[in-house]
């Protein structure tokens, strides 16, 4: 039977607030039947979800495109909801019944212009309070309603409250951006909200990183120094009228329980203030001020929403040496703790949140440098009391209470975790306990920093959008969790920030400060930071075949490669203006954070990368003069690299690994000195002692690299071990997420210098790609993105008897599982989606003795295998489900090291 299900419009469910002229439908088909493809589709718009009345239909189309269809040759009108229904065919003919109904729903459409509303704001008497205002204003309804909707945003962040019940699950709204140029709102049902009667609504406004502290030079005010509010609610009712409340000069200000709420340093709450949004006895009202402030920069919500995404107990009550009481998480989490306590009225207690605890198992807060991450509450004392903070997030595994009474009950604490709320899409389990809890650690320190921004680190005064660290994660994150929308958001604050001259803000969005200067003779556009502006929009593209994405960013791609063409005193050389050049790679001088690899190797290695993707996304979009240019320049930067870089008898004249890793990478080298930077990265590699030595750039593409180049009992060997410096050293170590530096806490306990020493830093959490790509064998095909054809070849190595892996992309899951089974057995399990196909390689297979399903190959129908290398099979495979059974053959049986 064919099915439809999984439907998605812009990668999302059911979204409200669309600001997209043709909006994109994606849908999954589901089959009993192998070999599935779709090859006709019908979609009908209507305004009820019973579909009664079709507004748009499309008629059958001959296509078998079921992922980012666009609604071409229709007119969406603003805020209207459409349902829609997908029906398809496959090959056979078979036509599938009606999806069943999903919607979308179109937002303010001309954003920039159809506010009628005012900011309001409330001009604080002493500039020096830091309360968080609230904002209010009543209304009456006049009949029954309908249907309701607020649109929303502010300068800072807002908190919404109907009728004293908050409105939506979202937080940090309206999320960060590139403020002053982009500003996003959101839009939120409140039908049911709504009361007969009197109606009484309100928001709190918090600083955020619009003019809370942001960076590490304790400034504060960087986008502005008025937190503002812009605020429509539409009222539709029975008879078809409509009422608008508008955010204007009539609405009501004044102090609230919120004393202080600010990124970085925590919240100050005294409960005792806390009054309902309807008294006016104790609480003063004084009349807003309307503020003149653009809303020509206002756009639709482009992420997925900063949500609740799970909770943690504390998993036990410490006792320090120093005679603290720290709760421990049991994980090093991002978000807040949310807790119940009785008291006296006006006792304050105080939660101060750590990372780790030192080598003598005290509470350590230095790494944290300035962010206080303190939350403090006066009691109100009128029984048990609930609270968690509004406007902050911490960066913790340790609480440390204070003023807490003497008997401590956990289940009074929960850890709460927000971010993103992105799909997650995959999973990984292997034989290695050890390497499961590394997979795991990546995938927290993804939920840790994906918090509206992809950010370096969630806990010190830092928290930025580095573009590096971006870039080196993305592959990863992508195949962690559906990152479309996130990136979609992120990559449109890269093109905002851009500079005129084509050069890349060190973070995004930029901060405009004197956070963002200080390295040397320029201030932004380093190499491997920068080149995110390309980087990110292909991975994107191929993840998830998002030609729309890569369309909007193929300008902000060519400027950046323009900039580097701009640079070089030297004609296709990168070899001017600051880097950060390997980053922490560890064979950087003493003091230095920067690696020995050449940095003008580094930014001319990634100048001729970042000119491919440009030259392949040209080709993507059917650019052919730009494909020609980008061709010739590529080559005209590889002549030039080798010329420099590369010894006339074919040696790298930079002896690092980082740098025969990336000459491997990028492709930069002819076939003589490819063979001898292979031969001699697995010499660089021996040398010491079989350990790295990479920092940021080299690390990501260290085991890919060595897989791909026969390598790749070296890979294994790296992954595997469990001294300084590795991936699992940390492991071994506790850690419960990635750290910044491969020795943030030392063989003998000591920890890393205070000023830069983060236990949830991404960048080396890169091999999670390596994980799926290669130890799964999980990959995309770049000719037919977002996994519409795609490759499955299980890399297996030393140390690992069996892997487990499962990918959900754009078209359903993708599985690749292998086992390793007794007498020399291999089992592999494949699972490709419906209306896709790809190619499964079977390592250490013999042609003679693949089985699947029992049968052998030639007696499978549509099966055909072909034997590639002497144990490498090769079968072209449909959609479906796939047990593959052999016996290795010789060569590549399995040494076993564990
Ligand atoms: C630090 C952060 C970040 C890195 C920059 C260069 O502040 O660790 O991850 O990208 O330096």
């Amino acid at each position: 039977m064919l099915t439809i299900n999984h439907l998605r419009c812009e990668y999302k469910v059911n979204p409200i607030g669309l600001d997209v002229k043709s909006p994109r439908l994606s849908w999954q088909l589901q089959s009993d039947q192998r070999n599935c493809v779709q090859s006709a589709y019908q979609i009908q718009l209507s305004l009820t979800d019973g579909h009664e009345q079709t507004v748009w239909d499309s008629g059958k189309v001959i296509s078998d495109q079921s992922i980012h269809v666009e609604l071409a040759g229709w007119e969406p009108q603003a805020r209207t909801r459409y349902y829609y229904r997908i029906r398809v065919w496959d090959a056979a003919g078979e036509q599938s019944a009606w999806s069943a109904a999903a919607f979308f729903e179109m937002g303010l459409m001309d954003s920039k212009n159809a506010w009628k509303a005012d900011w309001i704001t409330s001009r604080p008497e002493d500039e020096h309070d830091t309360a968080c205002p609230r904002l209010r204003t009543t209304f009456e309804l006049k009949q029954e309603v309908t249907r309701a909707r607020i649109y929303v945003t502010a300068l800072g962040l807002y908190e919404l409250h109907l009728n004293n019940k908050r409105v939506g699950q979202d937080y940090f709204t309206p999320g960060w951006t590139s403020y002053g140029k982009r500003l996003q709102y959101q839009v939120y049902d409140v039908t049911e909200l709504l009361q007969a009667g009197g109606n009484i609504l309100g928001a709190f406004l918090g600083d955020g990183w619009y003019k809370g502290h942001l960076g590490w030079n304790k400034e504060k005010r960087i986008f502005g120094d008025q937190a503002a509010l812009l605020l429509e609610l539409h009222i539709h009712y029975a008879d078809g009228t409509v009422d608008t409340i508008l955010s204007n000069g009539d609405w009501k200000t004044a102090n609230s329980a919120i004393r202080m709420s600010d990124i970085y340093m925590g919240e100050t709450y005294d409960a005792r203030l806390e009054t309902d949004w309807t008294d006016n006895t104790s609480t003063r009202w004084s009349p807003v001020e309307v503020l003149e402030y653009t809303k020509h920069i206002i756009v639709a919500q482009e992420n997925v929403p900063v949500t609740k995404v799970q909770e943690l107990k504390p998993i036990a009550l410490i006792t320090t040496p120093q005679g603290d009481r720290v709760l421990d998480m049991g994980q090093n989490m991002v978000g807040w703790v949310k807790f119940n306590i009785e008291g006296r009225q006006g006792h304050t207690v105080e939660l101060r949140h750590a990372e780790i605890l030192d080598h003598e198992g005290n509470f350590y807060t230095e790494n944290l440098r300035g962010a206080a991450q303190s939350i403090r509450y006066t009691l109100k004392g009128e029984g048990v009391e609930s609270y968690e903070p509004h406007f902050t997030f911490q960066g913790f595994r340790y609480v440390k209470l204070i003023g807490f009474a003497e008997s401590i009950n956990l289940d009074d604490f929960k850890g709460v975790v927000l971010h993103s709320d992105m799909e997650r899409t995959s999973d990984f389990q292997c034989s290695s306990p050890l390497v499961n809890q590394l997979h795991h650690n990546i995938l927290w320190g993804q939920k840790g920093n994906f918090l509206d921004v992809p950010t370096d680190c969630p806990q010190r005064d830092e928290r930025l959008g580095w573009t590096g660290d971006a870039q080196m994660f993305i592959r990863t994150a992508s195949y962690l969790m559906n990152t479309g929308p996130f990136f979609t958001k992120w990559l449109r604050d890269l093109q905002a920030d851009q500079g005129e001259d084509g050069g890349i803000p060190f973070f995004v969005p930029n901060l405009r400060s004197s956070t963002s200067e200080g390295w040397g003779d320029t201030s932004h556009s380093s190499a491997a930071w920068g080149d995110a502006a390309v980087i990110c929009p292909w991975t994107i593209y191929e993840m998830y075949g998002d030609v729309r994405l890569l369309a909007e960013q193929y300008d902000s791609m060519k400027r950046w490669v323009h900039y580097i063409h701009e640079q070089g005193n030297v004609p296709y050389l990168w070899n001017t203006g600051f880097h950060f050049g390997d980053w922490l790679g560890l064979d950087s001088k003493p003091d230095s954070y920067i690696g020995a690899t050449d940095k003008d190797f580094v930014a001319t290695a990634f100048y001729a990368y970042s000119v491919s993707l440009v030259r392949k996304a040209a080709e993507v979009l059917g650019h052919d003069e730009d494909e020609a240019y980008y061709t010739k320049l590529h080559e005209h930067i590889v002549t030039a690299f080798r010329e420099e870089f590369v010894t006339p008898a074919g040696k790298l004249a930079v002896p690092t690994q980082t740098a025969h890793v990336l000459a491997l990478h990028f492709e930069l080298l002819d076939t003589k000195a490819r063979q001898r930077a292979i031969d001699q990265l697995g010499k660089l590699v021996a040398d010491a002692g079989n350990h790295l030595t990479t920092g940021f750039v080299g690390t990501p593409y260290l085991n890919p690299v060595l897989s791909e180049t026969g390598h790749h009992d070296l890979a294994y060997t790296l992954l595997f071990q469990e001294d300084y410096p590795s991936w699992l050293y940390q492991v071994t170590k506790g850690a419960t997420t990635v750290w910044e530096h491969w020795d943030g806490i030392k063989e003998d306990g000591s920890l890393w210098s205070a000023d830069m020493n983060s236990f949830n830093h991404y960048a080396y959490g890169a091999i999670g790609e390596w994980l799926y790509r290669y130890v799964a064998g999980i990959r995309s095909d770049e000719k037919s993105p977002g996994f519409h054809v795609m490759h499955i070849e299980p890399q297996p190595g030393p140390g690992l008897d069996w892997v487990e892996a499962s990918l959900d992309t754009m078209y359903g899951r993708v599985g690749s599982s292998w086992y390793r089974r007794e007498h020399n057995e291999m089992e592999v399990h494949v699972t490709i989606p419906a209306n896709a196909t790809g190619t499964v390689v079977l390592p250490g297979a013999s042609l003679q003795t693949v089985m699947e399903g029992g049968l052998p190959l030639h007696k499978v129908p549509h099966l055909q295998g072909v034997q590639t290398r002497e144990s490498q099979v090769k079968i072209d495979l449909g959609s479906g489900s796939y047990k593959f059974t052999y016996k290795c053959v010789e060569e590549s049986e399995p040494v076993i090291i564990k």
